[in-house]
C-alpha cells in the first residue's frame, strides 16, 4: 500500500506505522513511525506534527484470527476505528477504512450480494466491520467527516498471509510451488469473491481521489471475480502439472460459508467508473511469478 502510494504522491508524503518494527526493506522504502490506535493522544501527536491529512485505516484483526481472540478484535476493530474516525472528524481529514465481504452473513444474499441488504455476520470481524460502516456514515452524515469505504473480496498477493479465511487461495501458491501438495481448509466448491492486489490498491486511489461531491455512497462493494479452491488448483496446474490438493474443512469453512458467493459492485462501476483489470488467469501467472521468486530464493 504504501509503496504504491509513494509513486503517486513521493516517498516523503505517505507516512507508513504500526506498533510492530519495519522489515529492513519497509524501513528503506521511506518514512515509517510508531503509531497505536489504541493511544488517542500519541495519534493527535503524530496527526499534528506529521501534518497528515489522509488516514488509511488498515489495523485490523481478519476474520480466522479475530475468532481466536474476540477480546482484542474488539478492542483492535472497534475502540480503534473509534479512535481513528474521531480523530479525522476533530483535524477534518480524509479518512479510508476497508470493510469485507465478511461484513454481510448467512441471512444476507449471497450470489449476488448487492451494495444495500442485510448484514448480520457471524464473525466478530463481520461484526466491527458493520460498526466501522455505520459509525463512518454517521460521522458523514452529522459531522460532514469525508469517510470512504471499500468492502474488499479475498486479497491475493505474494505477501504473507495475516489470519484471513480466504488466505487459502495464497497458502495453495506457497505450497504448490514448494512441494506441488497442498491441504486446503475449505471444500473444493467454496465459492468466493477475491481480487488481485494490484486491483485493490487501484481501487482504493482511485475511490480516494473522487471528488466528494460525486460520491453517491460512502460504502461499497468491489470486487474482480469469484472461484472455487478446485477452480483455482485447476488454473494453477497450468504451471505445476503435478500439483495435488487435498481438502480438509475446518473452522473456517463455516465462515466462509456464511459470506457472499458473488459480490454485486455494479454501483461503483456506476458511480465512480471502478472496473478490474485482473481476472484469474492473469492473478495465477503473476503470483506463480511472484511467488516462485520467493520460494528459489529461499532454496538459495
Ligand atoms: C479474511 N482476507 O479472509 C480477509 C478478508 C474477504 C475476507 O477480509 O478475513
Amino acid at each position: 500500500m504504501a509503496r504504491f502510494l509513494r509513486v503517486k504522491y513521493g516517498q516523503e508524503n505517505v507516512l507508513m506505522s504500526d506498533i510492530i518494527k519495519p522489515t529492513k526493506s519497509t524501513a528503506a522504502e521511506g518514512p515509517y513511525i510508531f503509531a497505536d490506535i489504541l493511544d488517542f493522544k500519541g495519534l493527535q501527536e503524530i496527526v499534528v506534527s506529521h501534518r497528515i491529512d489522509w488516514i488509511i485505516h488498515f489495523s485490523a484483526l481478519l476474520s480466522a484470527v479475530g475468532e481466536q481472540n474476540v477480546p482484542l478484535a474488539v478492542r483492535v476493530n472497534i475502540e480503534g476505528v473509534h479512535n481513528v474516525i474521531e480523530l479525522a472528524k476533530q483535524y477534518r481529514l480524509r479518512l479510508f477504512v476497508p470493510s469485507t465481504i465478511g461484513s454481510f452473513g448467512p441471512d444476507s444474499p449471497r450470489n449476488p450480494t448487492p451494495n444495500v441488504t442485510v448484514q448480520r455476520p457471524r464473525t466478530i470481524y463481520g461484526v466491527s466491520k458493520v460498526h466501522a460502516e455505520l459509525l463512518g456514515e454517521y460521522y458523514h452524515h452529522r459531522f460532514g467527516l469525508d469517510f470512504r469505504c471499500l468492502r474488499f473480496p479475498g486479497v491475493i498477493s505474494s505477501d504473507p498471509p495475516g489470519g484471513g479465511t480466504t488466505d487459502y487461495a495464497v497458502f495453495m501458491f506457497f505450497e504448490a510451488l514448494r512441494t506441488g501438495k497442498f491441504e486446503c481448509y475449505l471444500r473444493p466448491d467454496t465459492r468466493l469473491p477475491m481480487m488481485h492486489i494490484t486491483d485493490c490498491l487501484r481501487s482504493l486511489w482511485e475511490f480516494l481521489t473522487v471528488p466528494p461531491d460525486q460520491l453517491r455512497r460512502r460504502v461499497y462493494n468491489v470486487t474482480a471475480m469469484s472461484f472455487t479452491p478446485e477452480e483455482l488448483a485447476e488454473e494453477l496446474r497450468k504451471y505445476v502439472p503435478h500439483l495435488q490438493v487435498s481438502y480438509k474443512p475446518d473452522s473456517r469453512q463455516l465462515i466462509a460459508d456464511s459470506w457472499p458467493q458473488v459480490f454485486d459492485d455494479s454501483e461503483a462501476r456506476k458511480d465512480w467508473g471502478w472496473e478490474h483489470k485482473y481476472n484469474l488467469e492473469e492473478l495465477v501467472k503473476t503470483m506463480v511469478r511472484e511467488v516462485g521468486a520467493q520460494v528459489q530464493g529461499q532454496k538459495n
